[in-house]
């Protein structure tokens, strides 16, 4: 293993309420309910499929322009909530990992969908553990395409096969896999089940556990 790609968004930093929050504004505004159930399924999709499943779930039909003015108030309200993010927003145990794989020597780089990655990397003072950034502003196609996580590798100068991608959402998983990278799934194995390793969190986890 040379190198770590990590996902953001669920992996890094606790954004998902935040984008759960700012779709759920917009699902209020057009009359429907939506759930933190339904919020699932936008997990690492991008922000214009997401906002396709989310009418989807409303039932309600709209022009690409429609759509266009509904995502750009969405990524406003959205870049309102983290703009406020602090460091104290990355989760538990993260932060020991990423000193780990540094002190280690191995490569690491973001592989995120969110063509929002700077300001939230930014905010949440994560950039000086990075040696990369692949994110939603250099890929065309979304996971479980492989583009972002190959991008990632690019950049680092690393084979694909020496890396290994920390994800949380299932398309995520799919996406390393067809990128030829192992894949850790952060949260529920009923979810993540086809990852070499699923874990709940990074609290105490260590880089001599990635045994695969
Ligand atoms: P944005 P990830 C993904 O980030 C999120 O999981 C997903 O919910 C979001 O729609 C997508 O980024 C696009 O984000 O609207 O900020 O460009 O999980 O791939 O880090
Ligand atoms: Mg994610």
């Amino acid at each position: 293993m040379k190198a770590c790609i990590f996902d953001l968004d669920g992996v890094l930093v606790d954004s998902a309420k935040y984008h759960y929050l700012a779709w759920k504004a917009l699902a209020d505004k057009l009359g429907f309910e939506f759930t933190e159930k339904d919020n699932e399924r936008l997990k690492g999709v991008s922000r214009m499929k997401s906002l396709e499943i989310l009418l989807e779930i409303g039932g309600v039909l709209m022009s690409d322009e429609e759509k266009e003015k509904a995502a750009t108030e969405k990524n406003g309200l959205y870049r309102s909530f983290i703009s406020k993010m602090t460091p104290d927003e990355i989760l538990p145990g993260v932060e020991d990992f990423l000193k780990e794989v540094k002190a280690a020597g191995l490569k690491t780089s973001i592989g995120s969908a969110s063509k929002n990655t700077p300001l939230i990397m930014e905010r949440a003072g994560l950039s000086k553990y990075f040696d990369a950034v692949a994110d939603g502003t250099m890929v065309s196609k979304a996971k479980p395409d492989p583009e972002v996580f190959l991008k990632g590798a690019e950049l680092l100068g690393v084979d694909p096969k020496d890396c290994v991608v920390f994800e949380d959402a299932e398309a995520g998983v799919e996406a390393a896999h067809n990128a030829g990278m192992k894949a850790v799934g952060i949260g529920s194995p009923t979810t993540l089940g086809k990852a070499e390793l699923v874990i709940p969190n990074f609290v105490g986890f260590k880089l001599s556990y990635l045994t695969f």
